[in-house]
């Protein structure tokens, strides 16, 4: 990848920060607080339990809502009339910016929930008046209800916007469930947006790189400030870096780039008639009556197109509302110089065009305007590697079609994972390899996966070995942009393998005996039921008689199907589940257990009764610095008791720091003789600490719960090990 800055999330400048930096409330500390409706695990989710999308999507007619969504490109409408009488430019900037947020450093934004509807996004300097683009499909939405999200609504509009514009388009699948709360998310901790002086992210002179995960320059953008870094147009270099560095961690490479700008920038325009001081806040703050609109401004000069969005004033093409090549035709034809927006932004226009090459006026066809390109356009001719490919495609317009439509498709569907998850008449069928795409796997008698197992249990390998190889290859799962998993596999690649977390030297063994032993079991089918017998064994020998249920199925990714690149955002720079820590990150080593159970899917009680499991039977990382026993408090390692609960909570117990870990590492000492009892982490000590983790590391620890806790542990764990089964429901 592109990448400047080093992999590790949440690391880049400046202070220890709060796992969700800059939040709503923060923001908006006016704003109604409904989050006090949701304690309890009351949903804010109207639909219940039983509604299932994907039946709902199935049955929708969609046929019919491609047309009417193609209609609506030239209703126009008085209070926001369609440029040029056509919304499809609007729209596609619409599912562009719903897509754009996603990045690959924790797989979170993106177009799969909706986020644009709510807060920050709905009120992000870069989304403005995108309000409006959404109320425009409202009629839409509330026509096939249930039958259609909003978050597929954004995704397919924009495709048809391309297509009843002559684009090309790849496909399209459905299945972006909807919520129906602003999702939790870090934005970053900047008290300032873009359009208020936000410090731009990347300053090399300064030693900064973009912090991971961020995948914006500036606050309140979803990419690169598009008049120049920090505004200044002149920075052709840093431009361009910019642009990279921040569309590599969209999971685009220059290629990408350049097609995905070039061919969105072949729709529309950009808005900067009047100064932005002259409409109102964004929806967010905005008054009551203002029902949810923002950036308001006198419907007489809305009428006449004079509008302010970006700042940025004008039209790339002379046809704005047709597919085509005249953006590169442009672009090379001409030299630009900068100018001023009548907003007052940087941008460039062609020195003496032709009048062919004028644009249309947005409202009156008859008048004709000059043509613009940002100084991010610009770079697709000032960057050398990104002047070759804009070359190529300017002289290959075919290629410029398959490579639009290829990374429009990547960017609206990034973060659906596997393809099963897709919906609808329109997904394509050929396999592209950012899918992960794995092979259906086999089923297997029951017995088959008994013997199999009782062989397990008989090659001498360890519980804990056992146990910390399938965590290995399920926990790499991210609910987030739903990538990773155990199913595939992909653990047995060195790429992953080798991650510090899995004790490489230990896990490839592992891996070995496993293949040898399993028959025609799938080696993914082989490490879950591996590891679920285990755990099944360490409960029968701390007392318990119980199943671990496991659903084979599994298939195995061929090398082929694997992309190592696209998987290396994926390694945990700490798992407190396995007690594991590479780098100390800028928020606290528990703020990352809190950031990864989040990812995994899980709650509190689960994320508490996983750490507390896993410890006692053994399955922590060597590679943490800490050595092996670390937080495996108990002296019966291997059997499945609630003993890390018992012996954190036992009063007899005086903990302290170990000075030289720098607050990460602790030793439990008896109080009388003040002999060393135990070693542990911040990850362990905070289900002690914590007053809400206490209370339930409590539950976990009391008399007559020991069962409760192997039930909930056996339960935790079954999710962890099916968190990417999408074949199952
Ligand atoms: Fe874009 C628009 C920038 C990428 C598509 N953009 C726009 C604007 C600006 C921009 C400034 C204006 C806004 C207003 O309204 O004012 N972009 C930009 C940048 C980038 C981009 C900087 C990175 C480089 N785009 C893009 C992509 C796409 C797009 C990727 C897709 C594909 N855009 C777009 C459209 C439009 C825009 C379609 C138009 C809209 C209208 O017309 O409304």
């Amino acid at each position: 990848t592109g990448s400047i800055s080093g992999g590790c999330p949440f690391t880049g400048n400046g202070d220890m920060r709060d796992l969700l930096g800059r939040t709503n409330r923060d923001w908006w500390p006016d704003a109604l607080q409904l989050d006090i409706l949701t304690i309890e695990g009351r949903s804010a989710d109207p639909m219940g339990e039983d509604y299932d999308y994907c039946e709902a999507f199935n049955a929708l007619d969609y046929a019919a809502i491609k047309n009417d969504i193609k209609a609506l490109m030239t209703d126009s409408q008085e209070w926001w009339p369609a440029d040029y009488g056509h919304y499809g430019p609007f729209f596609i900037r619409m599912a562009w910016h719903a897509a754009g947020t996603y990045r690959t450093g924790d797989g979170r934004g993106g177009a799969s929930s909706g986020q644009q509807r709510f807060a920050p996004l709905n009120s992000w300097p870069d989304n403005g008046n995108l309000d409006k683009a959404r109320r425009l499909l409202w009629p839409i939405k509330k026509k096939y209800g249930k039958h259609i999200s909003w978050a597929d609504l954004f995704v397919l509009t924009g495709n048809m916007a391309i297509e009843s514009m002559g684009g090309p388009v790849f496909g399209f699948g459905g299945g972006r469930k909807d919520v129906f709360e602003p999702e939790m998310v870090y934005w970053g901790t900047e008290e300032q947006w873009v359009d208020t002086g936000a410090e731009t992210r990347i300053q090399p002179d300064e030693g900064k790189a973009l912090e991971n995960p961020l995948a914006a320059i500036q606050m309140g953008l979803i990419y690169v400030n598009p008049e120049g870094p920090g505004g200044n147009p002149h920075d052709a270099e840093g431009m361009a870096r910019d642009m990279r560095e921040t569309f590599a961690r969209m999971a685009m490479n220059d290629e990408e780039t350049v097609a995905l700008t070039a061919g969105g920038h072949a729709f529309g325009k950009c808005h900067g008639a009047k100064p932005a001081d002259t409409f109102g806040k964004a929806p967010e703050g905005e008054a009551l009556h203002t029902m949810g609109f923002g950036w308001l401004t006198d419907p007489e000069e809305i009428g006449k197109g004079h509008i302010t969005t970006s700042g940025i004033e004008g039209a790339w093409t002379p046809n704005p509302t047709e597919w085509g090549n005249d953006y590169f035709r442009l672009l090379f034809k001409y030299e630009y110089e900068l100018t001023e927006s009548p907003a007052g932004a940087k941008q460039w226009t062609p020195i003496d065009p032709e009048e062919a090459d004028m644009a249309p006026d947005a409202r009156d066809p008859s008048k004709k305007v000059p043509t613009i390109m940002t100084t991010a356009d610009m770079a697709l001719k000032r960057d050398p590697e990104y002047r070759k490919i804009s070359e190529r495609f300017r002289d290959d317009q075919a290629a410029l079609d398959d490579a639009f439509a290829r990374a429009w498709f990547k960017l609206t569907h990034r973060d659906m994972g596997p393809k099963i998850r897709y919906l609808g008449p329109d997904v394509p069928s050929e396999d592209l390899i950012w899918q992960d795409p794995i092979p259906a796997g086999t089923q297997q008698s029951e017995s088959v996966v008994q013997a199999f197992a009782d062989k397990v249990l008989d090659s001498g390998l360890s519980i804990s070995s056992l146990v910390k190889a399938a965590w290995a290859s399920a926990s790499t799962y991210r609910n987030s942009d739903h990538r990773g998993g155990a199913n595939g596999a992909h653990i047995r690649f060195d790429a992953i393998k080798n991650w510090a977390v899995n004790d490489p030297e230990e896990l490839g063994p592992v891996l070995d005996k496993l293949d040898e032993l399993r028959g025609d079991i799938s080696l993914a089918d082989a490490i879950v039921i591996a590891g679920s017998a285990a755990v099944e064994k360490a409960a029968r020998d701390a007392g318990f008689d119980i199943t671990v249920p496991v659903t084979i199925g599994r298939g195995d990714a061929s090398e082929e199907h694997f992309d190592a690149e696209s998987w290396e955002p994926l390694e945990p720079f700490a798992d407190g589940f396995r007690n594991y820590l590479k780098t100390k990150a800028q928020v606290k080593t528990e703020d990352m257990l809190v950031d990864r159970a989040n990812l995994l899917g899980l709650s509190i009680p689960e994320m508490t009764v996983l750490v507390g499991g896993l410890r006692v039977l053994g399955a922590v990382s060597k590679h943490a610095e800490h050595g092996t026993s670390i937080g495996v408090l108990t002296n019966r390692p291997g059997k499945l008791t609630n003993d890390f609960f018992t012996n954190l909570l036992d009063m007899g117990t005086l903990w302290e720091v170990v000075d030289e870990s720098g607050d990460e590492e602790f030793v439990g000492r008896k109080r009388g003789d003040r002999s060393e009892l135990w070693r542990a982490t911040r990850t362990d000590l905070v289900f002690g600490s914590n007053s809400q983790l206490r209370a339930i590391a409590e539950v976990y620890a009391e008399d007559g719960n020991e069962r409760k806790f192997v039930n909930d542990f056996v339960a935790a764990w079954t999710k962890v090990m099916d968190a990417d089964r999408f074949d199952l429901t």
